[in-house]
């Protein structure tokens, strides 16, 4: 078992904040950071910054060379377990091997099947000393969506909702703008700019005409913008179709939808359809998410409302939550959340993970995971 070593969880500590220089630009690639040590001094660093550029180990090694270091002998800490395919670059693992690196102190194993445990092993032959699992908790988290994307084939989804004490997101009227405080809202910018995409029902665009991209932060990058929309009632001049925001907005539909309408969005900048299969008058959301693999999306945030909430929920798609909770109540009239489970019996209730809740000004933000 790995005893604790202060040493190896300050290094590991500096490469997972290196790692985070690649938040919203890895893509379907895991956020990985590096950072090599000789005689107890950094002599090189590195992160996988970009999806298809080089691998967090290669520009740490590069970095050590650039300054004129020798990495024979040094001691290399990686989140993540090195790579041992050959995919858009080559394997970090030989790479390690062939610089004289004579320990690599890891964070956890890569999942992806070309890796796993493949990279471990070719140290290992080589006779290099192997520290596994030093600030594993962090490296879980720091990786969860490409973890869950790895273990479920499809996208890890974040359910993100600002409502009422009493779990309501609008009034009768559809009013929501706006339920809770200015500071839960950037708080919320910030996930849709950590997220690879982030996705809402025909519902919330007809009552809300919503952009979806990302006005505050510290992560500027705009998410792929996905709707769900069996029939095709999104307006054309919905705002997130607009020519200016440049993320792709990708509108989910069936084969029943207005022929007409497909053939104007298809024609517009930016903007994708897929005809996806039908299930109970909806878009079919289990093919959603398998021809959402052609777009390299390994995260949603899952922006409601009612109906594809409680679909997503149904068909077992959601992993995460985040709830903004306002310290305002609008009572039965008020529209909920979450909509229809089709749950009668206190038994067959959705159970929720790990709830953690923490204070944000007026507001309390509330996470957990589901099963
Ligand atoms: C590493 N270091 O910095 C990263 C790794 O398509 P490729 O060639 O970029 O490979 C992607 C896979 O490589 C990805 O699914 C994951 O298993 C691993 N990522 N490995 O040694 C890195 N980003
Ligand atoms: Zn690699």
């Amino acid at each position: 078992m790995y005893i604790e070593n202060f040493n190896d969880s300050f290094y590991m500590e500096r490469a997972i904040e290196l790692a985070k220089k690649g938040i919203g630009h890895t893509k379907t690639n895991p956020l990985v950071g590096c950072v090599i040590v000789k005689d107890e001094e950094i002599i090189g660093e590195g992160a996988h910054l970009k999806f298809g550029e080089n691998h967090a180990e290669v520009n740490a090694i590069e970095d050590a060379k650039s300054r004129g270091e020798d990495l024979n002998g040094a001691t290399l800490y990686v989140n993540l377990e090195p790579c041992s395919h050959f995919g858009k670059t080559p394997p970090c693992a030989n790479r390690i091997v062939e610089e004289g690196i004579k320990r690599v102190v890891i964070g956890t194993s890569d999942p992806f099947p070309k890796v796993s445990g493949g990279g471990i092993k070719i140290l290992e032959d080589a006779g290099i000393s192997i520290t596994e699992g030093v600030c594993q908790e962090e490296c879980l988290n720091l990786n969860e969506s490409f973890f869950t994307y790895v273990k479920n084939n499809r996208p890890f989804v974040v359910l993100k909702a600002g409502m009422s004490l009493d779990g309501k997101i609008a009034t009768e009227s559809g009013e929501s703008k706006w339920i809770t405080s200015e500071f839960s809202r950037a708080y919320s910018h910030e996930l849709r700019g950590r997220l690879d995409a982030i996705m809402v029902g025909i519902g919330t665009v007809l009552a809300d005409n919503p952009t979806l991209n990302v006005r505050h932060g510290k992560y500027r990058v705009n998410p792929i913008r996905i709707v769900t929309d069996s029939r095709l009632r999104i307006p054309l001049d919905a705002k997130l179709l607009s020519e200016d925001l440049e993320s792709l907005a990708i509108i989910a539909t069936t084969k029943n939808c207005d022929r007409k309408k497909l053939e104007n969005l298809k024609e517009m900048k930016n903007v994708e359809v897929l005809i996806c299969h039908e299930k109970n008058n909806k878009v079919d959301l289990l093919d959603l998410m398998e021809k959402l693999k052609d777009y390299n999306i390994s995260s949603i945030l899952l922006e409601g409302g009612r109906t594809l909430n409680a679909e997503m929920l149904k068909n077992n798609l959601v992993d995460k939550f985040y709830v903004f909770m306002a310290p305002i109540l609008l009572g039965s009239k008020g529209i909920p959340a979450i909509g229809n489970l089709e749950i009668d019996a206190l038994k067959d209730a959705i159970k929720i993970k790990d709830m953690k809740c923490e204070k944000l000004f007026d507001d309390i933000l509330v996470t957990g995971r589901c099963d």
